[in-house]
């Protein structure tokens, strides 16, 4: 299908009708905390968005509502409403597991997490229930970045282990039935990568056009787009008097995905990790490949509501999808190879165009509006309210349906421990991770767990900025610290956020059980007693909880492919059914810290798990799972 073409005399009803339009006004309506039914009123929805700047006395201007219709004519489709039929796929059933291999098992003593540590700890991994592994990057890097800064693809960084220890990985997973997604890593490479270094070197060089190398003053950046990690997105390099995109670290540079013999080379690289044996990839920031022609300035406006300038010029650029169906095509085009999007910002509509069985692009993506409050941003210190989770997910099982799948995910390695934000009382920490982990597993969508979380990892008391590791909590400190804040409010902010809360060692007994060595990162002590073998056996742990959940999961074409119910509930309650033919599970759960009333399920109902008393008024955080008794 394809979408009207947008203009500034276009109504704002007409907005709405388009995908895009309609995922920023959803979500704009769903952090105001307002239904978008107004726009119903023939009044709102006849406004014509040129007439915005006047109405709002000038908070939109003219160059928003440009930047906006110049945004929206880059989405051309707009996604079929009920998706294709559900179609059955090994991903849709699995549970999957994220590692971060620097931190899970360090093997040989120096501290740092490898391969053949993985390799001992995969029954661990199939006892708990997990069918495929996502490893987050474990290539040749300089480590500006953890990895996400590759300096040669084909090459295992030295730190992890050889290829041999790889193939000994992904031999010893299909060997238990359990498959290995592995991080790509296309948006960028290192400046240490060889093709940027001979761009620098040779102004002749083919690998010039690999990436955005632009001439100019030193003084000025070509343009005031903003890096995700501080400061402007340009880095100035004297040797070759270029200045160099990076939306990241000043040491990972944008590849342009406008040059094709930079994109054959990305797919052929592909293709030689598929013919290791690998079932999938997890695309690192895979919606800003595309950026558009020109790189214009962003929209000032633009850049103070979503806090990086210049973001939409790239976060869905002109040959996204193209570039998405190129790699699909050329790279894996098998249904059994999965593809995981990691795409910022992306909402519902949008997510049906990458993910549609008709679109040849994406399986499944990771977008994040879920993981804070509306207003909040990942370094603000708050008590997440778990009452916007509800609504959130309402919404995005509403809007894909049958035809549509989703990524169900709470923790991984850029965000700090989900169940410290909704609750950091440690007397809650058990019932919420208990609460996290029913969604996960009881939602329609793949579950994917990051190390840890199966035990109830939390947040981490760092107390000193020289524990932390991450160029990215580094480079904020030394931002704010320019901009004038004193020391502990620096800290206290970047504490809030830091990615370290769950890059620090998993915890697998009480003396740690990571390594014997010094470990790269060191955790608050907290696995003395948060940990795997404390948890292993006792029926109430969060381990435990995690293992009979996956089991009950697995055990129920219901919970994995029914369709979800939202029932009315009490604001504070969310209760909903998955439903299949004849089976049928009911959950509740109890979204706040105080016991909550609860219309019991009446006859025919079977409690298969509490979390709590499992009768009367929901306890503080309980979760309760009902099966529907077989008639008869
Ligand atoms: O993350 C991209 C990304 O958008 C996040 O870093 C984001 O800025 C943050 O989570 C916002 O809350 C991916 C990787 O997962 C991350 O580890 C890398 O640092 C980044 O890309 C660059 O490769």
């Amino acid at each position: 299908m394809r979408t009207r073409e947008l203009t500034r005399r276009s109504s704002v009803r007409e907005l709405y009708a388009h995908p895009l339009g309609r995922d920023v006004v959803e979500s704009l309506a769903l952090q105001v905390g307002r239904s978008p039914k107004w726009i119903d009123n023939p009044l709102v929805g006849s406004v014509r968005l040129s007439a915005l700047p006047k109405l709002t006395g000038g908070r939109i201007d003219d160059a928003f509502v440009d930047a906006l219709v110049a945004l929206l004519r880059t989405v051309p489709d707009a996604p079929a409403p009920s998706g294709m039929p559900l179609r059955e796929a090994w991903f849709k059933e699995a549970v999957f597991y994220q590692i971060y291999p620097r931190s899970f098992q360090d093997s040989d003593g120096d501290g740092i997490g490898d391969l053949r540590g993985i390799l001992s700890r995969l029954d661990y991994l199939k006892g708990l229930g997990v069918d495929a592994l996502w490893l987050s990057p474990i290539y040749d890097s300089p480590m500006d970045d953890m990895g996400y800064d590759i300096r040669d693809y084909r090459k295992v960084l030295a730190e992890f282990g050889t290829l041999d220890d790889f193939d000994a990985l992904v031999a010893g997973l299909h060997e238990r039935g359990m498959k290995l997604v592995m991080d790509l890593v296309v948006n960028h490479t290192s400046d240490e990568h060889a093709w940027f270094q001979e761009a620098l070197r040779d102004p002749a060089s083919p690998y010039r056009d690999y990436y955005f190398l632009r001439e100019g003053d030193p003084g000025t950046p070509p343009n005031n787009w903003k890096s995700f990690f501080s400061g402007s997105a340009w880095r100035w390099f004297p040797e070759a008097g270029l200045w160099g995109l990076h939306l990241f670290s000043s040491k990972q540079m944008d590849l342009d995905w406008e040059n094709e013999r930079m994109r054959a080379e990305i797919v052929d690289m592909v293709r030689w990790w598929r013919d290791r044996g690998v079932d999938g990839f997890r695309l690192d920031v895979i919606n800003y490949i595309s950026k558009a022609p020109g790189l214009p300035d962003g929209n000032r406006l633009i850049g103070e509501l979503i806090g990086w300038t210049g973001m939409e010029h790239y976060f869905h650029g002109p040959r996204l999808h193209e570039h998405l169906r190129q790699l699909r095509a050329e790279a894996f085009d098998d249904p059994d190879c999965v593809a995981i999007g990691e795409t910022p910002g992306i909402g519902p509509q949008m997510g049906k165009l990458m993910v549609g069985d008709d679109r040849g692009e994406l399986d499944m993506i990771f977008n994040f509006e879920h993981l804070e409050n509306p207003g909040r941003t990942r370094f603000d210190d708050y008590r997440y309210d778990l009452g916007y989770l509800k609504r959130y997910y309402t919404r995005w099982q509403a809007e894909y349906g049958d035809g549509y799948w989703m990524s169900l995910f709470f923790d991984n390695h850029d965000n700090p421990r989900f169940v410290s934000k909704v609750d950091p009382r440690p007397e809650h920490r058990v019932a919420v991770a208990k609460l996290l982990a029913t969604i996960q597993f009881t939602l329609r969508g793949t579950p994917f767990l990051y190390q840890g979380q199966e035990v109830g990892a939390a947040n981490q008391a760092f107390t000193d900025l020289a524990q932390l590791r991450d160029v990215e909590s580094h480079n904020l400190a030394a931002e704010l610290t320019a901009s004038g804040l004193g020391p502990a409010e620096t800290f206290a902010r970047v504490l809030a956020g830091t990615r370290d809360h769950t890059r620090v060692p998993m915890a697998w007994d009480a003396a740690g059980g990571f390594t014997t060595g010094e470990p790269w990162i060191a955790g608050d002590g907290s696995h003395a007693e948060i940990n795997v073998a404390a948890q292993e056996g006792d029926p109430d742990s969060v381990l435990e909880w995690h293992r009979a959940l996956i089991a009950l999961r697995r055990s129920s074409r219901a919970l994995v492919y029914g369709e979800t119910v939202v029932e009315r509930s009490p604001r504070r309650v969310w209760r909903y059914r998955r439903v299949a033919g004849e089976e049928e599970f009911l959950v509740a759960l109890n979204l706040s810290d105080r016991p909550a009333r609860l219309r019991a399920p009446g006859a025919g109902w079977r409690l298969e798990r509490a979390s709590g008393p499992g009768e009367g008024p929901l306890a503080p955080y309980e979760a309760r799972v009902w099966r529907r008794e077989p008639a008869g």
